[in-house]
């Protein structure tokens, strides 16, 4: 018997970017936290969960946690949607860590307990120049990293996304203020260059070290098979977003051009919006984020779809998903035989400090640590230093003018 929920508070916090968490306590004093954090979005999510889900929580069981799941998904006329999505994820992942604090157990033990002994992560590498990402790719492995997205400019542009000219180690993309900076963006000219690019990244840095790359949504299908082809000596492990996620059997073009493994999904928000590429085996990895997609309960039932095809997981990891859905996906890892590889990119200092963690990052991989429930705390003071303002990631025209995808 757990006491029931007695409050479901919602606190916006901005410690160098902003981040929606959730804190659920219940009767007997046990506190869940939960990630709802959606990039440019944040408020959405916070009005979401503050005027229309908390007062449903107050009084329920937090045991229940499926049955809060499907109360919160089909007890409302409108689902899907990332910020749906986002709040039902931040339910459940305080749901999980209220459950484990109450037994005692790390949330990995209560999925069926660890497949493995630690989870594979990946983090990012930028630079304009060749010369340069080359020696970020080399200093990242230095950091210990055996996984590396490899990101670099392109001539004639100022800026590509994550990336730009003179930036060094790279740059957070959502700037704040109160409207997106707009970047211009030529497809043409990204593709003559990044194979080049890459595979001189691959000739420095010899076979072992997995490197990844991330096309952003921007390609046509036809732009995206000649992109895969084109990279196939640099043996990618794999090649993200190459067209917008929307028309889906356009994959099925690509995959029938090229052998290089295809990711997708950060945008997705459930697992319909997944399930034809999964089950028509047109992608090699699925990227969707816990907190982007209905929390543990739900990306665990994706994710066992995705085993059926053998479609592995390599969950979105960026920083503006907070340290407590990073915490939640490791915890799922743990327990997940397909799971492939975990994005991260690290924290600042201070985020750390806001949201202190059991989970680590060691040589190339994560562990969840076995402290109870997710292992992910809230400063509530220290956040209250650091209140919300507004950032948006860029918007990106062509040459001409008309908007492009991000
Ligand atoms: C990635 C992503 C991010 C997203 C960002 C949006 O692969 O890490 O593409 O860089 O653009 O998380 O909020
Ligand atoms: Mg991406």
């Amino acid at each position: 018997m757990t006491d029931k929920i007695i409050a479901a508070d919602v606190i916006v916090c901005s410690p160098t970017r902003n981040f929606v968490t959730l804190k659920v306590t219940t009767a007997d004093g046990v506190v869940g936290y939960g990630d709802a954090t959606l990039n440019g979005r944040e408020l959405s999510v916070a009005s979401y969960l503050r005027d229309h889900v908390a007062p449903l929580l107050i009084g329920r069981d937090p045991a229940r946690i499926e049955d809060t799941w499907q109360y919160l998904y089909r007890g409302v006329y409108w689902r899907r949607g990332p910020v749906t999505m986002a709040a039902i994820g931040a339910v459940d992942v305080a749901l999980w860590d209220i459950k484990g604090k109450t037994v005692g157990q790390p949330v990995y033990q209560l999925l069926g307990g660890a497949v493995r002994d630690r989870i594979l992560a990946y983090t990012h590498a930028t630079g304009w120049e060749t010369a340069e990402l080359i020696d970020q790719v080399v200093a990242t492995r230095e950091r210990g990293f055996l996984a590396i997205r490899a990101q670099a400019g392109v001539p004639g542009l100022d800026n590509v996304y994550g990336v730009h000219k003179g930036g060094g180690e790279g740059y957070e993309p959502a700037g704040r203020g109160v409207a997106p900076v707009e970047e211009v963006w030529d497809t043409d000219a990204y593709i003559r260059h990044i194979p080049g690019v890459l595979e001189q990244v691959r000739e420095h840095v010899g076979p072992e070290l997995k490197l990844l790359h991330d096309a952003h949504h921007r390609l046509t299908p036809q732009q995206a098979a000649r992109l895969g082809k084109a990279l196939e000596d640099v043996d990618l492990f794999w090649l993200e977003d190459v067209t917008p996620a929307e028309n889906q059997d356009v994959l099925r073009l690509v995959r029938n051009h090229t052998t290089t493994p295809l990711a997708i999904g950060e945008v997705f928000n459930t697992i319909w919006d997944a399930q034809h590429l999964i089950t028509e085996q047109l992608i090699d990895f699925i990227r969707v984020a816990i907190v982007h997609a209905g929390g543990i309960s739900h990306v665990r039932k994706l994710f066992a779809l995705a085993e059926v095809y053998q479609v592995r997981c390599g969950p979105h990891g960026p920083s503006d998903v907070s340290p407590i859905s990073l915490g939640a996906g490791l915890h799922l890892g743990m327990a997940t035989p397909n799971f492939a590889i975990q994005e991260y990119m690290g924290y600042d200092p201070l985020v750390s400090e806001v949201f202190p963690h059991a989970w680590s990052f060691d040589s190339g991989y994560l562990t969840p640590g076995d402290a109870p429930g997710v292992g992910v705390g809230f400063d509530e003071v220290l956040a209250a230093r650091y209140p919300y303002e507004p950032a948006y990631l860029p918007v990106a025209r062509r040459l001409d003018g008309t908007m492009t995808d991000w």
